[in-house]
C-alpha cells in the first residue's frame, strides 16, 4: 500500500482522476470495453466539433439519450464516489478530484473539490451569448437559450475531440505538487489525462496508483496498482489511506 511520506507532508496533497470506469457500476456505460459506446458510434460521427457543424440533430440525439440515461431512476453514485467523498471530507491535506466523466455522479457523492475536465452532460453551452446553464432536458435545434432567450445556438457544455479540456492549467499546477496521484476507471487512452501520471512521475515526487478493472495503457508509470470493481477496491484502498495517515 502506499505510504505518503509523512516527513515530507504530514498530510499530503492528493489528485485523483476519474474515468467512465467508476460510473459503470452505477449503471452508465464505459467508451472502450467490450460493447462500449464507441463500439456502437464513431467518435468522428458524434464527439467533434465537425460533427456538430454537418449533423447538430444526431449530436444532440446521442446526449439526450446519455443524459435521460443519467437522469433515470436507478442511476446512482456507487461505493467508490462515496468513498472519494469520504476521503476528501476526511482527509487532513488538499484532496483534488479531477473527473473525465460528463455525469454528476461525484458531486451527487458529495465530493465537492472536483473538476470536470471534459465538462458536463447536464450543462448547455449557448453560442449566441456564452452562457452556461443546467440543462436537464431534451436539447433540439429550436431549443431556446435560458440566458439570452435566443433560439439555435445550444450545444452540449462537454468538450470534445479536438478542443481544449478545461481548467487545464489548475489541474497541471496540482499535479506539479501533489504527494499522491490516484487513476480510477480510465483507459488511459485520450490525452491529455492520459499524460497525467508522466507529468506526476517527472517531478519525482508524487507516489502514483492505479485502480482500475484491469491494467491501463498506461499502467507500467505507476508506482502501485490494485485491480478490481471500483465499488470494491476504491473503498478499502480510502479506508487503509485514512488509517495509515493516524
Ligand atoms: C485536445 C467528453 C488539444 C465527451 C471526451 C496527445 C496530446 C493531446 C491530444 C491528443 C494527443 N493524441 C491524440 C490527441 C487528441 C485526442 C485524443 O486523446 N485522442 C485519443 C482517442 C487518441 N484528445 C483530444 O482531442 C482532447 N483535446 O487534446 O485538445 C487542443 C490544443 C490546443 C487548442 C485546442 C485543442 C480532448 C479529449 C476529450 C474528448 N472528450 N469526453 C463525451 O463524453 O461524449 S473523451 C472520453 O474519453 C470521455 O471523457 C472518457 O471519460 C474519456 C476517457 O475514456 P475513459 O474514461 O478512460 O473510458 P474507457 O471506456 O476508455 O475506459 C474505461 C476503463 O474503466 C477501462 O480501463 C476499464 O477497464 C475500466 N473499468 C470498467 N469497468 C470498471 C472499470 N474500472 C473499475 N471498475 C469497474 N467496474
Amino acid at each position: 500500500m502506499t505510504r505518503i511520506d509523512k516527513a515530507q507532508s504530514p498530510s499530503g496533497r492528493i489528485v485523483i482522476l476519474t474515468g467512465a470506469g467508476i460510473s459503470k457500476e452505477s449503471g452508465l456505460e464505459t467508451f472502450r470495453d467490450p460493447g462500449g459506446i464507441w463500439s456502437r458510434v464513431r467518435i468522428e460521427d458524434v464527439a467533434t466539433p465537425e460533427a456538430f457543424t454537418r449533423d447538430p440533430e444526431r449530436v444532440h440525439g446521442f446526449y439526450n439519450a446519455r443524459r435521460q440515461g443519467l437522469l433515470s431512476d436507478n442511476v446512482r453514485p456507487n461505493a467508490a464516489h462515496l468513498a472519494l467523498a469520504r476521503l476528501e471530507s476526511e482527509w487532513p491535506g488538499e484532496v483534488l478530484l479531477v473527473t473525465q466523466n460528463i455525469d454528476d455522479l461525484h458531486e451527487r457523492a458529495g465530493s465537492r473539490n472536483l473538476i470536470h475536465m471534459h465538462g458536463e452532460l447536464l450543462r448547455a453551452l449557448c453560442l449566441h451569448c456564452r452562457g452556461v446553464e443546467v440543462w436537464r432536458d431534451d436539447m433540439a435545434l429550436d431549443s431556446v437559450c435560458p440566458t439570452c432567450g435566443r433560439a439555435g445556438g445550444l450545444r452540449v457544455n462537454v468538450v470534445w475531440f479536438g478542443e481544449m479540456p478545461f481548467e487545464m492549467e489548475r489541474i497541471y499546477q496540482a499535479l506539479a505538487g501533489c504527494d499522491l496521484f490516484i487513476s480510477i476507471g480510465t483507459s488511459g487512452n485520450v490525452y491529455p489525462a492520459a499524460g497525467f501520471v508522466a507529468e506526476v512521475r517527472g517531478t519525482g515526487r508524487g507516489a502514483t496508483v492505479e485502480l482500475n478493472l484491469e491494467p491501463s495503457e498506461g499502467h507500467s508509470h505507476f508506482t502501485e496498482s490494485h485491480y478490481g470493481p471500483a465499488s470494491e477496491i476504491v473503498p478499502i484502498f480510502v479506508e487503509t489511506l485514512l488509517q495509515e495517515r493516524t
